[in-house]
């Protein structure tokens, strides 16, 4: 009987990389009440009346802010959530998220 041979892939991997964390990110607009963001990052992420106001400021006052650092699938879900809670007000809140370096 002829045995099977199969092949080794000519090149095994030996470095595992970590997966990448992802940034939520949240974007500055003219419309969105400020009370709102606040509400939506405690609610969302969990913070402090006073690191809500912090983040919601910066965003307000330079444009975007960085709230966290998750795994991508959690950035992301997370920033749909909270974006989905400006949009079912009635608010352009909007939430994105980027791979960290
Ligand atoms: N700029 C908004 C206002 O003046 C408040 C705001 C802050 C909206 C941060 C979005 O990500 C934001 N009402």
């Amino acid at each position: 009987m002829t045995d099977i041979v199969i092949k080794p892939r000519a090149k095994v991997r030996t470095k595992t990389e970590r997966p990448r964390l992802h940034k939520v990110i949240l974007v500055n607009d003219d419309y969105t009440p400020r009370a709102f963001v606040v509400a939506v990052l405690r609610a969302v992420f969990r913070m402090s009346e006073d690191e809500a106001h912090r983040v919601m400021m910066t965003a307000h006052l330079r444009g975007v802010c960085v709230v966290a650092v998750f795994a991508k699938d959690i950035a992301e879900s997370k920033a749909t959530e909270a974006t989905d809670l400006g949009r079912s007000a009635g608010h352009p809140l909007s939430f994105t998220t980027e791979p960290e370096e």
